[in-house]
């Protein structure tokens, strides 16, 4: 990094914006005493885990259906704001422990995980601007005090063709749909596969007279009958494209599963009967056998340990199993998967745990049991491209950031782009 510039705090200010769901959320501005400036602002999930951190909603009815924020732009504004002026930005650790003793809970319900994470990465962003370096380069030396990361390649997307459970039109129990690049493929080459699948799913929906309108990852949320039916659409895109199956691009599911369980079983729309968990294995036996999965997300229920230790053993050889609502992007959980082995891979998200340097502890962890890391969006998102640096700084194994469609989707995708090329020129 260049010379040390000044990188302590002159102000920080929030404010109340919009998501992608028409829903408020934060957006933080914090200007250093040199004038360089960092903004940047929160996700929301709409399938929240019930392990992640908490975020602060106004809960007034007569406001934006009770979702403002307006409280939680008065905590950075009234309570952190005083508190962080005059601290050094470049000190992130200092900075997200400072928030953390000032908040005091384990979830962070008092200050909000949304408040404190509107800082924690604005802070980065400007910090990063005063040392005149690109935001993935800057965030890559922080995380490197936890773990030594060479800067080599752009994370693999996995895009979300196909949106259903709480993001789509309610008609499919599973909650996202994924086509999945071979890793070996170059990033721009990947997203270019992504682009083309989706637009080849699209003409299968015509086709079929199927609704193609979209859901709140930009994937399509269309009307079939059952989970099947939308892997079958995506193999059938597939094979429309020169793109081969099993060797250019694989499948993947969010299951999200946590979300329709019901009393110890799973009830989907593909068997009148609903599930217990040992037939639920059985079941994704059989869909990974007929479909080359290739990625299965949150296949059983947040608090169901003992199952994911079963499947992990019976199928972790062939699918990266996925920890997200089972492990919240938390350490205490993902220490918990590790010691049991219940699965190979963490989804990571900021907002599930609020801070940077909770971020950073909890990646390093996870890389250094070869648990794989995929960067994760949230349903609800904005136009901040934060994610895509911290995903190339990290060197996550892939990024999951939705469709390959919609502003604040292709937002992301189109920054890695960015980021890719000048890699390329280093
Ligand atoms: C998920 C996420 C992101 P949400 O379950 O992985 O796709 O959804 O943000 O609604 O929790
Ligand atoms: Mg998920």
């Amino acid at each position: 990094m260049a010379t040390q510039p000044n990188t302590n705090i002159y102000s920080v200010t929030a404010r109340e914006i919009l998501d992608s769901r028409a829903n408020p959320t934060l957006e933080t501005t914090v200007i250093l005493e040199s004038g360089y400036r960092g903004t940047a602002s929160v996700p929301a999930g709409a399938s929240l885990g019930k392990y992640e951190a908490v975020e602060k909603r106004d809960n007034d009815a007569k406001r934006y259906g009770g979702m403002g924020v307006q409280q939680a732009v008065e905590i950075v504004n009234a309570t952190l704001a005083p508190k962080l002026t005059g601290k050094n930005a470049a000190d992130q650790a200092a900075i997200d422990k400072l928030m953390l003793d000032l908040d005091g809970t384990p979830n962070k319900k008092n200050l909000g995980a949304n408040s404190i994470l509107s800082v924690s990465l604005a802070v980065a962003v400007a910090a990063a601007a005063a040392y005149r370096t690109a935001l993935y380069r800057y965030l890559n030396v922080q995380f490197s005090v936890y773990e030594r990361t060479p800067l080599e390649r752009i994370p693999t997307p996995t895009f979300n063709i196909i949106n259903g459970g709480k993001h789509g039109a309610g008609n499919l129990d599973f909650q996202e749909f994924h086509v999945v690049p071979a890793t070996s493929k170059p990033y721009a080459e990947a997203l270019r596969m992504g682009a083309e699948i989706y637009q080849s799913t699209k003409k299968i929906l015509l086709y079929r007279n199927a609704v193609h309108s979209v859901g709140d990852e930009g994937g399509f949320a269309p009307d079939l009958f059952t989970n099947q039916d939308a892997l079958e659409i995506l193999t059938e895109a597939i094979r429309a494209t020169p793109y081969r199956m099993g060797v250019d691009v694989f499948l993947g599911l969010d299951v999200a599963a946590t979300h329709f369980k019901k009393d110890r079983t799973y009830q989907i729309k593909d068997r009148p009967a609903a599930y217990t968990s040992a037939e639920f294995i059985d079941y994704f036996k059989e869909l990974q056998r007929t479909n080359r999965l290739l990625l299965l997300e949150d296949p059983l229920g947040e608090d169901d340990w003992e199952s994911w230790k079963a499947l992990t053993k019976e199928l972790g050889g062939e699918v990266l199993v996925i920890g997200d609502d089972l492990l919240a992007t938390n350490l205490d959980r993902l220490k918990k998967a590790i010691d049991e082995k219940a699965c190979g891979a963490i989804l990571l998200k900021p907002n599930q745990i609020g801070t940077l340097s909770e971020f950073f502890a909890v990646t390093a962890m996870a890389k250094q049991h070869d648990i794989k890391c995929i960067v994760s969006h949230r349903s609800g998102e904005t136009n901040d491209t934060f994610i895509a640096d911290l995903a190339v700084a990290v060197q996550s194994q892939y990024v999951k950031f939705g469709a390959p469609a919609r502003g604040e989707r292709v937002a992301k995708y189109n920054r890695l782009l960015q980021i890719e090329a000048e890699l390329r020129q280093q």
